[in-house]
């Protein structure tokens, strides 16, 4: 649902504790009207109104803000503003986004373009933003203080450049940097380009997403922004799995994915079931003698990385960082490791006084994605999420990739799960055990295929290899 009505929609969406600016009604009345969404939800694709065409990004789990066309200048409007993310149902944090959502609406162009950003300071301290990767005039680069004044609350500033190189950048502040990123303040934009070119493909599917990290406290609605190393709250586009929307595509649809990092830390993104090619970054497309496959590809702070691949094989396939702790959810830190550690007859004890005491993780954690623990109020669990096999003892960043044979062109909703053909789906052996008898492997050492076992200081004198 997008609300184009920006005082309706800002009036709503500063529900935080946090005193939003001013901002005058008749100095407003000139601008674009600002796009505000509400909802967490992948939108669909912004064909694009007016203009040249292009194949529209997907933002997982958010949108992409409309544009209004002045004397041949593309106008936007962002609004920097308290709002409150639905990071996973039951689960919202105050942040700072832009225009209703953190990240901000996607902003799409295209190579060539003239476009002009209004922005508007809501928050309650200055701000400025910083169009990463961008060539433009050094006036327009949006460093506080270094090539412009900050943007006082309340305040709108213009931005104007050309968009020059295609490719995958992103926006954020360059003002208070630290806590204005560790509320949310982020947002894509892509420039399409204007003609074919041999190095950027045409691709059926283009998805685009931000890896963005909180610190929340279980049970605490806003971010700790001091935060360095220890955030808890892991996601692509300031949502958790198992809340962030699936990829789909068509068997054999050539797929994009855009990914940018804006967190504290690096994140090596993992598919299964095919291999990518990273064919672009924020400094535009790779050569394509300076590609090889990959099934993960690394993406340091400050990065974008742009993969492409056939969806060739069928199923739904994990796509996640491969950072065990970052597909996990809320955690607090004091939890210490149990494995291996003999409590039997300690919980019963504990239990005589804490009639609700259970003991995390004497078996490895697995258990806690089933563990109906109560949780306090406003978070979730550190590991969540069914499958059609049972828990996935996954959240954080991770979702699924879903490969069908039969796809609209244009559908993007969530097919469900696969149905896996006959015998391709692991299997518990429920036949007789190995016997004595049965057939084995020759272990190292021993001359024949019958079993043998070496005593200590039998050493036959030498080795054979089967
Ligand atoms: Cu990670």
């Amino acid at each position: 649902m997008q609300r184009r009505n920006f005082f309706k929609g800002a009036a709503t969406a500063v529900t935080t504790a946090v005193a939003a600016a001013s901002v005058s009604r008749v100095a407003m009345a000139a601008l674009p009207e600002p796009a505000s969404q509400s909802s967490a939800d992948t939108a669909a694709p912004l064909v694009p109104p007016n203009g040249r065409p292009y194949r529209p990004v997907v933002t997982l789990n958010g949108w992409t803000t409309p544009w209004r066309m002045s004397n041949g200048v593309k106008e936007f409007h962002l609004v920097a503003e308290p709002v409150v993310r639905e990071v996973a149902p039951g689960f919202s944090v105050n942040m700072w986004g832009y225009n209703g959502q953190s990240p901000g609406p996607t902003i799409e162009v295209v190579e060539g373009d003239r476009v002009r950003i209004y922005v508007t300071n809501r928050l309650p301290e200055h701000t400025t933003i910083h169009w990463h990767g961008q060539r433009l005039p050094n006036g327009m680069d949006g460093v506080g203080g270094l090539t412009q004044p900050h943007i006082a609350p309340g305040k709108t500033f213009v931005y104007e450049f050309v968009a020059r190189r295609p490719g995958t950048f992103m926006y954020h502040p360059h003002a208070d940097e630290m806590a204005q990123m560790a509320m949310g303040m982020m947002g894509l934009w892509i420039t399409h380009p204007k003609a074919a070119s041999p190095l950027i493909a045409h691709v059926d599917r283009d998805y685009a997403f931000l890896l963005s990290a909180y610190d929340v406290e279980p049970g605490a609605m806003t971010p700790r922004v001091n935060e360095m190393t220890d955030f808890n709250i892991w996601t692509f586009n300031s949502r958790v799995f198992p809340a962030i929307t699936p990829l789909v595509a068509k068997q054999n649809d050539r797929v994009r994915i855009r990914v940018g990092n804006l967190t504290m830390t690096n994140h090596p993104i993992h598919i299964h079931g095919h291999e990518f090619e990273v064919t672009g970054t924020d400094g535009g497309p790779v050569p394509r003698s300076a590609r090889w496959p990959e099934v993960t590809t690394d993406v340091a702070v400050g990065q974008m990385r742009q993969v492409e691949f056939i969806a060739d094989e069928l199923g739904d396939w994990a796509l996640h960082c491969h950072k065990s702790h970052h597909t996990m959810g809320a955690m607090g830190h004091d939890v210490p490791t149990m494995i291996g550690v003999d409590h039997r007859g300690l919980v019963s004890k504990i239990q005589k006084i804490v009639p609700d005491y259970m003991l995390m993780g004497e078996r490895g954690m697995g258990d806690m994605g089933s563990m109906e623990m109560p949780l306090p109020d406003n978070t979730f669990p550190m590991m969540s999420g069914t499958g059609p096999f049972g828990s996935l003892e996954m959240g954080g960043m991770f979702t699924t990739l879903k490969v069908r044979a039969q796809l609209g062109a244009n559908d993007y909703r969530d097919p469900g799960w696969f149905k896996h053909p006959k015998d391709t789906v692991a299997w518990e052996w429920t036949g007789k055990p190995l016997g004595a008898d049965a057939p084995r492997q020759t272990p190292p050492g021993s001359a024949s295929g019958a079993p043998s076992v070496r005593k200590p200081g039998t050493d036959s004198g030498h080795d054979q290899h089967h």
